[in-house]
Parts: C-alpha cells; sequence; structure tokens
C-alpha cells in the first residue's frame, strides 16, 4: 500500500447506514442491496475503515426525520412524499390509483417492505456526505447506497425512489455556487439533468449507452439544457462494449477543458458500476481499473469531490469496482490479493483478486474510431460556448 500524497493526506469521510443493506427489491429484481453489503466488507477488509472519517448515519438517532423531509421536499411533490411515507397504511387500491394515475412502473420500482424506511436511509447518507463538503470538513465525501439518478418530482423510475443526489446538490447550492455532476452508470442520469436543466450554477454531464430502446431512451447528444441552462448540460451517447482505454481517454479529454472552463466549487460524481464488463445489465466491457481510472482523473482536478454509487447488478464486481475507488479516494493502490477471512469470500472465485481480466466473451466495441473522434469534436464544440 502506497500513499502516493506527500503534501497531506486527502481528508475521506465515508458515510454508511447500517440498515440499508438489509432490503430486498424482490427475488427476481435486479436491484441488490446486498451488494453494499459486500462493498463494506471488502472496505473493512482492507483496512480502510481505518483511513477515513466514518460516519455512521442512522435514523433512529438522528431525531430529524422533519429536517430530512424539509429537504427531500425541495423537489420531490408533497403528494408524493406523502404516497411513499404512508405507503403501509394505505389499502392497495389507495396505492394501485397512484401508480396507474402516475404511470409507475411497479416491476422496475416494486413496493416493497420498508421501502420509506430505505428511501430515508439512503438520502440521508448523502445527505451526510453532502454536509461534510459543505462544513469543508472532508475533500472527498463517499456515499455507495447513494446515487439513484432516475427518480421525478412526482414519481419513481428506474429503480430511483427519492433523488438522492438532487436533493443533495440543492442543498449544497445554498454554499457553492457552481457544482459539477459527472455520472459514469451506463444509463442516462435523466432525474439529475432535467431538475437542473434551467439553471447554469449545476452542470449536468452524463455517460451512457443509448439507443436501441437502451433505459430509459434519453440522453442524445442534443440535449443541452434550455433558457439560463443553456449549454450547461451535455450528453455522451455510446454503444455497446467500449473499452477501458476508449472511454478514459474520451471521459479525460472532455472533462478536462470543462472543469477549466466551468470551474466548478464542488464536484458529484455517480459512480453506477453497471458500465463494467459483465454486468447483468449493462453492455459496457469497462475494468475495475478502468472505472476506478474515471475517479482517480476528476481525485486529480482538486475540487471537493462526492463520490455516489448507483447502479451495478453483478454484486462481486460492483462491490471490487466502489472498494478500489475508495482506495483511489485515499490515495492507497490496494493488492490484488482479497483480504484473507473476508466473509462471502466465495463470491469471488475463482480469481479471489480485485482486478479480474475480462474473459475473451467479452461483447465487441461498435463504438469506432470515426464515432468517437465525431462525438468528442461535437462536445468540445458545446464547451467552447461556456466561455461567451
Ligand atoms: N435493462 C433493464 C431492466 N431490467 C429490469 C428489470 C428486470 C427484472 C425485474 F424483476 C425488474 C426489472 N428493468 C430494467 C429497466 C430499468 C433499468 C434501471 C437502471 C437503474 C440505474 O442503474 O441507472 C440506477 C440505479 N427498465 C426498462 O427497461 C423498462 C421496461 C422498459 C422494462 C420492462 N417493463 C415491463 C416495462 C418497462
Ligand atoms: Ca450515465
Ligand atoms: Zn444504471
Amino acid at each position: 500500500e502506497l500513499n502516493n500524497n506527500l503534501t497531506h493526506k486527502t481528508r475521506v469521510s465515508y458515510h454508511r447506514n447500517a440498515d440499508t443493506i438489509n432490503y430486498h427489491y424482490g427475488p427476481f429484481h435486479p436491484m441488490k442491496p446486498f451488494r453494499l453489503r459486500l462493498t463494506d466488507h471488502l472496505i473493512t477488509g482492507y483496512g480502510l475503515h481505518n483511513v477515513m472519517d466514518l460516519y455512521e448515519v442512522d435514523l433512529e438517532q438522528n431525531n430529524n426525520i422533519n429536517l430530512l423531509e424539509n429537504k427531500i421536499l425541495k423537489f420531490h411533490s408533497k403528494e408524493y412524499l406523502t404516497f411513499l411515507k404512508n405507503l403501509n397504511d394505505n389499502s392497495d387500491q389507495e396505492n394501485k390509483k397512484y401508480l396507474i394515475k402516475n404511470d409507475i412502473d411497479d416491476n422496475d420500482c416494486p413496493i416493497f417492505h420498508g421501502l420509506y424506511r430505505y428511501c430515508l436511509n439512503y438520502t440521508s447518507t448523502t445527505l451526510s456526505a453532502i454536509e461534510s463538503i459543505k462544513q469543508n470538513k472532508s475533500d472527498i465525501a463517499i456515499n455507495w447506497s447513494g446515487g439513484l439518478h432516475h427518480a421525478k418530482k412526482f414519481k419513481p423510475s428506474g429503480f430511483c425512489y427519492l433523488n438522492d443526489i438532487v436533493i443533495g446538490i440543492l442543498d449544497l447550492l445554498k454554499t457553492h455556487a457552481r457544482i459539477l455532476y459527472i455520472d459514469i452508470d451506463i444509463h442516462h442520469g435523466d432525474g439529475v439533468q432535467e431538475a437542473f436543466y434551467l439553471t447554469d450554477r449545476v452542470f449536468t454531464i452524463s455517460f451512457h449507452k443509448y439507443g436501441g430502446y437502451f433505459f430509459p431512451m434519453t440522453g442524445a447528444l442534443q440535449e443541452t439544457g434550455v433558457e439560463k441552462g443553456k449549454n450547461y448540460c451535455l450528453n455522451v451517447p455510446l454503444m455497446d462494449g467500449i473499452k477501458d482505454f476508449e472511454y478514459t481517454q474520451l471521459f479525460k479529454s472532455i472533462i478536462s477543458p470543462l472543469v477549466e472552463s466551468y470551474n466548478p466549487e464542488c464536484i458529484v460524481l455517480q459512480c453506477g458500476a453497471d458500465s463494467l464488463g459483465y454486468d447483468r445489465l449493462g453492455t459496457f466491457n469497462l475494468t475495475v481499473k478502468g472505472h476506478g481510472e474515471c475517479v482517480k482523473f476528476v481525485k486529480s482536478l482538486g475540487v471537493p469531490l462526492v463520490l455516489l454509487g448507483g447502479g451495478g447488478y453483478t454484486p462481486p464486481n460492483v462491490s471490487r469496482a466502489w472498494c478500489y475507488e475508495t482506495g483511489i479516494a485515499n490515495d492507497l493502490i490496494l493488492r490484488e490479493k482479497l483480504p484473507e477471512n473476508l466473509p462471502f469470500k466465495k463470491y469471488y472465485s475463482p480469481d479471489y483478486s480485485l482486478y479480474p481480466e475480462l474473459g475473451d466473451s467479452i461483447l465487441t466495441d461498435l463504438n469506432s474510431k470515426t464515432f468517437l473522434n465525431d462525438t468528442r469534436i461535437r462536445l468540445l464544440e458545446q464547451i467552447r460556448y461556456l466561455q461567451g
């Protein structure tokens, strides 16, 4: 383990909630909060909890649920919050009525036991991370249970119920003038884009698969914001099979001039791990190192940073990526061999490595050199508008 930072240790805070890992979307649902348990075991297995400020977020101790709900209501509608809050008391008929009226897909967003508590948990954990940035207690604040970027004002979408990212950014806007939101989940960050589409105080950029009815079917290159928000939104639509080199090269060549021009006071990075190879829903070919390279690059910009989770549907790989990225936040390169006595170690067979190689059965890269080059040129053109 190597400390590359000779000037001062990066102040990293790790925000977690012991309860969040226990919830279930249902047996056939790809979203498994259990992946957070694997992640936490890996992080503590490598001893990372000893080098970070640990924040155990607990709703019971935090008697200010009122304050939390007020922050939620800065984005979500009163009617929707009431619906989530009263799910268990309502009759099934009343719940069904809200689902139908608002065109909610309850296969994607099932009503499971303790749903409201689960939502408050991951949202308050993101707010805890945001708070430590607001108070300048951390350089990097991490919440792997957050990053649920699809939730809308009136309704849940794509496994996301409360949009902890939007709620967190709205809170951060009280102290920070310009916030950059970067989204490397394989899905388009539509909920966050939509929330800040009309403002220049939050710049949103999402890298995602686009085309062929891939969820949520938005995020075209042409979506760039409106009114005051015109040009303060970028989208990087990609095709199946993109690999580390092409992805990280594109990522850096866009984020670098963007940060130079926009000069954000804080960056919120959604680290959805469904952009890794072998994801159950995703179709990209990133490795743990390639995914982490994006985090490393954003860290190197030296702007206060919030790291959030998001998608990720092959739990052992999700935990590998988020553990590796927790190491990166702390300037540590973790040894390849997984810790001894790691709970659920069999999940990491046959390699038992933090950095497994992608096999031969990976998808072919459908992103041609010309396609990627054209995309880059168009995006750089948009960034040039920022200088006015
Ligand atoms: N892709 C995909 C996918 N798979 C599922 C799914 C599968 C089994 C289940 F039991 C329940 C759901 N839903 C989807 C997607 C939603 C993906 C959400 C990604 C979330 C994130 O990673 O970005 C952030 C956490 N939904 C759809 O594709 C929509 C439908 C088109 C699927 C089928 N239903 C019946 C109609 C809507
Ligand atoms: Ca994305
Ligand atoms: Zn996703």
